[in-house]
C-alpha cells in the first residue's frame, strides 16, 4: 500500500455543556474546552481526535499552535512514529509538554486513526489487540451528601460497579460525612473511590488517608501534589488503601520516574499528556515491566481500544466529556464500554453540534 500523503490539518475549538459539571478541590469545569482535530489525507481518508484544554484559557492557544503546525505536516506521510520523530525535534529546545505535548498527542491520536480507517480495521485490532467489554467506572465530583447519593443511585441503575467521587473539603470530617453517604447508597453493588485533585499537604494527606483506612476505598488519589513523588510513595507506604495517581503526567518519562519512586500502587496516565496513542503503547510496557495495574484518565472512546491491549488493565474512566458533539457517543452495557469494531477509533463529529458550540 502507498504511504497516506496528509494533505490537510484542521483544529476546531468548541466549548461543548456538560450534563455533570466537575467540581473538585482544585476548581470547577462546567463546559468543556475540546478541541477537535482532523488529518485529511490526499488518498481521501480522515481520521479524528479531540483534546481536553481543561480551561478555556487555553483553548485558542492550543488551536492556534495546531494551526502553525499545520503546514509542517502538509505532504508528509501520515505514520505517527515518523511525524512524532520530526515535530518533537522541532520543540526539543522549548520542551515537550503543556500545551506542545497536548497539540502532538492530538497529531499522534488522530493519525493512528487515520491509519487504522485507511487500514479497514478499528483501532484495536491495528494495535493487535481485538474489541472487549472494558470495566468502566462512573467518575464524579465534590458533589456534597445529596446530589453525591443521588448519583449512587444513578451509578447503580447504570450497572457500574464502581463510582468514583472528588473529595478534600474543608475538613476530614466533611469528607468522611459523604464518603460514607455515598457509600450507603452504594451498598454491596459497587466500590467507591476517592480523588483529591492534588488538595492536601503530605502531612494531612497522611491523616486523612489514615482516617479513611478501614472504609475500604477502592483507591485513593492524587493527595497530593502530583508531582511530588517522594510525598506519595509515604503515603502510600503508610496506608493500606491504594494510592492512585498518573493523570498529570506529561510522557513516559514522568511515568518512569514515579514508578521507579515508588510514589503509586496504581496508575492512570491521560492519554493526552502521556502523548496519544503512542504515548500509551510506551506507558502500557512500563506498567507491565513494574507489574502495576494501569487504568485511564478521561476520553473512553479512544481510550477504550487501548484498555485492550493494556497487558495490566485496570479500570477505564466514564466521565463524558465529548457526547454532545459525537454522531455515536460510547454506550455503557453493565458497566462496561466496549470500542467500536468499526474503522478507527469511532469518533465521528455531529457537525450541527459543532456549528453550535464552535468558538471563533
Ligand atoms: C479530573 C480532572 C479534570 C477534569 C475532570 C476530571 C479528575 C479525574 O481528576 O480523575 O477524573
Ligand atoms: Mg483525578
Amino acid at each position: 500500500m502507498d504511504s497516506l500523503i496528509i494533505r490537510q490539518l484542521q483544529a476546531t475549538p468548541v466549548l461543548v455543556p456538560m450534563a455533570y459539571p466537575v467540581h473538585t478541590a482544585s476548581g470547577s469545569i462546567t463546559q468543556a474546552p475540546l478541541l477537535l482535530v482532523d488529518i485529511l489525507t490526499e488518498q481521501g481518508v480522515q481520521g479524528h481526535a479531540y483534546i481536553f484544554t481543561y480551561t478555556p484559557l487555553s483553548l485558542k492557544a492550543t488551536s492556534q499552535l495546531l494551526h502553525e503546525l499545520a503546514p509542517l505536516l502538509k505532504g508528509q506521510a501520515c505514520a505517527p512514529h515518523a511525524l512524532a520523530t520530526m515535530l518533537e525535534a522541532r520543540f526539543r529546545l522549548l520542551g515537550n509538554t503543556g500545551l506542545v505535548a497536548m497539540a502532538l498527542a492530538a497529531i499522534d491520536m488522530a493519525a493512528w486513526d487515520t491509519c487504522a480507517r485507511a487500514s479497514g480495521l478499528s483501532l484495536v485490532r491495528m494495535l493487535g489487540g481485538a474489541e472487549r467489554p472494558v470495566p468502566s467506572y462512573f467518575s464524579q465530583g465534590l458533589d456534597g451528601v445529596e446530589r453525591g447519593v443521588k448519583l449512587a443511585g444513578e451509578c447503580i441503575e447504570r450497572g457500574f460497579k464502581l463510582m468514583k467521587i472528588k473529595a478534600g473539603y474543608p475538613t476530614l470530617e466533611e469528607d468522611l460525612r459523604v464518603i460514607k453517604a455515598v457509600q450507603g447508597a452504594l451498598g454491596k453493588q459497587a466500590e467507591l473511590a476517592v480523588d483529591y485533585n492534588q488538595s492536601l499537604s503530605v502531612p494531612e494527606a497522611l491523616r486523612r488517608a489514615r482516617a479513611l483506612d478501614d472504609l475500604g476505598l477502592a483507591w485513593i488519589e492524587e493527595p497530593t501534589r502530583q508531582d511530588d513523588y517522594a510525598g506519595h510513595a509515604r503515603i502510600a507506604q503508610q496506608t493500606h488503601t491504594p494510592i492512585m495517581i498518573g493523570e498529570n503526567w506529561f510522557g513516559t518519562n514522568e511515568m518512569a520516574k514515579a514508578l521507579h519512586a515508588d510514589a503509586s500502587d496504581l496508575v492512570m496516565p491521560d492519554v493526552m499528556k502521556i502523548g496519544g496513542v503512542s504515548g500509551w503503547m510506551r506507558a502500557a510496557a512500563l506498567a507491565d515491566a513494574a507489574r502495576v495495574p494501569m487504568a485511564s484518565h478521561l476520553f473512553h472512546e479512544i481510550t477504550a481500544h487501548l484498555m485492550c491491549v493494556t497487558p495490566t488493565a485496570h479500570r477505564l474512566e466514564y466521565l463524558d466529556l465529548a457526547a454532545p458533539i459525537l454522531q455515536q457517543p460510547s454506550q455503557v452495557v453493565d458497566g462496561c464500554i466496549t470500542p467500536n469494531s468499526s474503522p478507527g477509533s469511532g469518533l465521528l463529529w455531529d457537525e450541527q453540534a459543532v456549528a453550535r458550540y464552535r468558538v471563533s
